[in-house]
Formats: C-alpha cells, sequence, structure tokens
C-alpha cells in the first residue's frame, strides 16, 4: 500500500519562479535599446543556434507584460526573479541612460509588489552591450567599472523598493561557453581570455555589490547565482577520482573560492599556471565583499572520466547507463541535496536561495487545450523533496525558483527546449497554464509538497 507524506517548508519560504531578459522580452530593438552581444551572435551566426532562431520575440514580455505578471498572481508566486537588459538600460553600456528602458523594469517592479510578489532582481544574464564587447569584453579589466556604473544606475531607479539582488548569472557559463567554447555569444575561443572573464566577472560582482549599497539606503539582500554540480568519477580507479576533482575545480572551486575566500583554488593554479590571474590584496577584498546569499542553480550532476586529450581542463563527461535523461541532462534529484550541503560546510554562505531547477520537457497541447507535463512534476517535486532534506538537515534555504516562468528561448537550443511552467504558442503567442504550473500553486498554497512513501 502506497503511502503519502507531506514535507512542510518553513513558513515564509520564498517559492518563485525565474525567467531572463533575453530568453523572453523580445522588443530587441525598440524603445532605444542597443544591440547586446546576443542580438549580434544570433543575427551573425544563425548556423550556431538551431534552426537559426534568434530572442528578436522570444515570448514578446516586453509587450506582455501585463498579462505574465497576471499569470504569476494567478500562480500565488511569492517572488518573481528577472534580469535586467543592460542596453536596454544604458544602450552603450555605459554613460547615457535610456529612459524608456529603465521605465519599462519599474513598471515592471510596481505591478508585482502590487500583486504580493517579491522582485528579485539580476543585473547580469548574459545580454552585454555590443559596445563593450566591441571594447574587449570580459577578458578586458575596466569592464568591472562599467558594471559597476550600470548597477549604480539601476539601483538608483528600483533600489527603493526592491530588496533581493543578484549580480551575475552563472558566470561559469558566461566565461567558458562565450569565451573558451565559442556556443555561446560572443563566440570566441580562446582559452585565456575565458578565464580573464571569469576573474572580471567575479571582480565586478564586487564592486556591484558596493555600488547598490551605497547607492540604495534601505535593507537590501545582495548576492551572486552559480551553477554549480557535485561531480562524481565515473569509476573508482585513481584516475577518474582525479578527473573528478579537476573538473570540480572548473566547474565549482573556481567560482565559490574567489568570492569566498579570495583566492583561486591552489590545484588549479598548478594544473593551469601563470593563466590563473594573480588576485592583489585590494582584488581580494573587492571580490569577498560581504554578500547576503548565494545563488545556486541546480539542473543535474556531473559524471568524469578521465580523458588525456584534454590537458586542461577535465571535460570528459560521461552519461551513466541505467539513469534517467531529460532533453538536456541526466536527472539526479540526490544531487541537489549534495550539493547545496556540500556549498553550505565548506563556504557557510549566510543563506542560500536555489536561483533555479527545471527541467525541458518536449510539452505539446493535447486535444482539450491542457498541457500535461506529468514528467516536469515528477522532476520538480523530486528536486524539492531533496532541498527540504537540506533544510531538515540544517543548511540555511530560504527560497526555491523553478527554471522558468514560461517557455522561452533556450541559447543555442533556440525555442526546442520548453522549460516553463506557462506553455507558450510562439506563432500566436498565447499562454497556457500547464499541469505543473498548477500543481506548483499548489506546493506554494501549501507550502510543500507530497511525496510517496
Ligand atoms: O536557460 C538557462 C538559463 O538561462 C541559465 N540557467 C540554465 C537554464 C537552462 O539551461
Amino acid at each position: 500500500m502506497s503511502t503519502r507524506r507531506f514535507l512542510r517548508f518553513p513558513d515564509g519560504f520564498i517559492w518563485g519562479t525565474a525567467t531572463s531578459a533575453y530568453q523572453i522580452e523580445g522588443a530587441w530593438n525598440e524603445d532605444g535599446k542597443g544591440p547586446s552581444i546576443w542580438d549580434t551572435f544570433c543575427h551573425e551566426h544563425p548556423e550556431k543556434i538551431y534552426k537559426g532562431q534568434n530572442g528578436d520575440i522570444a515570448a514578446d514580455h516586453y509587450h506582455r507584460w501585463q498579462e505574465d505578471v497576471g499569470i504569476m498572481a494567478e500562480l500565488g508566486l511569492k517572488a518573481y526573479r528577472f534580469s535586467i537588459s543592460w542596453p536596454r538600460v544604458l544602450p552603450e553600456g555605459t554613460g547615457q541612460v535610456n529612459p524608456k528602458g529603465l521605465d519599462f523594469y519599474d513598471r515592471l517592479v510596481d505591478a508585482l509588489l502590487e500583486r504580493g510578489i517579491e522582485p528579485v532582481v539580476t543585473l547580469y544574464h548574459w545580454d552585454l552591450p555590443q559596445t563593450l564587447q566591441d571594447k574587449g569584453g570580459w577578458p578586458w579589466r575596466d569592464i568591472v567599472h562599467a558594471f559597476a556604473e550600470y548597477a549604480r544606475v539601476v539601483a538608483g531607479r528600483l533600489g527603493d523598493r526592491v530588496t533581493w539582488w543578484i549580480t551575475h548569472n552563472e558566470p561559469f557559463v558566461m566565461a567558458l561557453l562565450g569565451y573558451f567554447f565559442g556556443d555561446f555569444a560572443p563566440g570566441i575561443q580562446d582559452f585565456p581570455a575565458a578565464i580573464r572573464a571569469a576573474f572580471h566577472l567575479l571582480l565586478s560582482h564586487g564592486y556591484a555589490i558596493q555600488a547598490i549599497r551605497s547607492t540604495t539606503s534601505r535593507p537590501v539582500k545582495i548576492g551572486i547565482t552559480l551553477n554549480l554540480s557535485p561531480v562524481h568519477p565515473a569509476s573508482d580507479s585513481e584516475a577518474d577520482r582525479l578527473a573528478a576533482q579537476r573538473m570540480d575545480g572548473v566547474l565549482n572551486r573556481m567560482f565559490l573560492d574567489p568570492i569566498f575566500f579570495g583566492r583561486f583554488p591552489e590545484d588549479m593554479k598548478a594544473l593551469m599556471g601563470p593563466l590563473v590571474p594573480e588576485i592583489s590584496p585590494e582584488d581580494a577584498q573587492v571580490l569577498t565583499t560581504p554578500m547576503d546569499f548565494l545563488g545556486v542553480n541546480y539542473y543535474s550532476r556531473a559524471v568524469a572520466r578521465h580523458d588525456p586529450t584534454f590537458p586542461v581542463m577535465e571535460l570528459a563527461q560521461v552519461h551513466p547507463e541505467g539513469s534517467e535523461y531529460s532533453q538536456m541532462w541526466e536527472i539526479y534529484p540526490p544531487g541537489i541535496y549534495e550539493l547545496l550541503m556540500r556549498v553550505w560546510k565548506d563556504y557557510s554562505p549566510q543563506l542560500i536561495l536555489v536561483t533555479e531547477n527545471g527541467i525541458p520537457v518536449p510539452d505539446g497541447v493535447d486535444f482539450d487545450g491542457r498541457v500535461r507535463d506529468e514528467r516536469r512534476i515528477r522532476y520538480l517535486r523530486d528536486h524539492i523533496a531533496q532541498v527540504h532534506r537540506a533544510i531538515t538537515d540544517g543548511a540555511p534555504i530560504q527560497g526555491y525558483f523553478v527554471w522558468s516562468l514560461l517557455d522561452n528561448f533556450e541559447w543555442a537550443h533556440g525555442y526546442q527546449m520548453r522549460f516553463g511552467l506557462v506553455y507558450v504558442d510562439y506563432d500566436t503567442q498565447k499562454r497556457i497554464i500547464k499541469d505543473s504550473g498548477r500543481w506548483y500553486a499548489q506546493v506554494i498554497r501549501e507550502n510543500g509538497v507530497w511525496v510517496e512513501g
């Protein structure tokens, strides 16, 4: 006989969803917005994106934001994490502010607050103003000051109402996929540049915290969001164990150590030699500017196999037989528990928010207009249960955000991947709340999940 248990979350737990500007807004050249590196990348390199698609229109959120806020209210969201498009606010990256760009986010914040939904603002989710890429992009040191200026401008306008701020989303992806693999904008393939980009992203995070704090007078909570994964060796062999350690270094510790300890990991310095930037005492202070929370994005674990053809970074990911997979990754719910406990024990962040978790499923609309996305419900339930386990074991987790509110532009995968709790028909821009959206609304109402057994 199967029994059901209810896992109740602490009072005040923040249930939210997340999106990012380029993935949903569209309106790529409206109301004074400048081009971003993603506009350029998609337009100039359609061969790098599924079916040559782009974010020119995306989910048309720039025009449909009121309807979208209505949907959020219907779901009962406690919080909504979205990103600001830097070139919408500062079309040249620095200098002249575009008032219409700021107005858009201003109205959005007001509408959210009117519905009792807490805005969680991400300053940077990969859409760098093209003008700044033309000056050198993230590998160029002075960009850190441009980012601080941008943070000041946004905080100057929204800081009287926004409590939660995230400086960067997934600097690993920006640095490595953008400047080393070249699969993402700006499409550069230069490993030393990628490492410099990573360093400057983290440094600019510290400067941005200082900029926000000096601009806002009310109490704010500022953090950064990292994409992290536990890394498991593919076998018991010593070679695979060491490979997993190296992959953990590149994926996790290269981003965690600088902001918590003001240094790059010793084993990474030994591995990459002079490619790893020297951190001066002044830079170490900026990097470790105190923050209020760590944002963790979790989708899957990584499994590493030693491969001598990768001399610097261990990239030989394997996909274990017998596991369950989504369109993009292995489904591995215990990984989020392992990760949250590890981050808490090794780095002691004051607070943790799970700022993204979700699954791409090839959803379709059934005969009666419903989207029955059972697999997404199962994925979310199993991961939320593991988050509950981490809270029970003491980890200071205060919120959980589903990626994503809406189906949207999944970067190089285009519109092929659907992550939303809300289905978007891209021909008509009609929105349909999926079964997972209705299920999540119940989780929020009850402040917990039902699990079997
Ligand atoms: O869509 C992305 C998002 O932009 C950043 N985190 C991972 C998501 C799914 O791939």
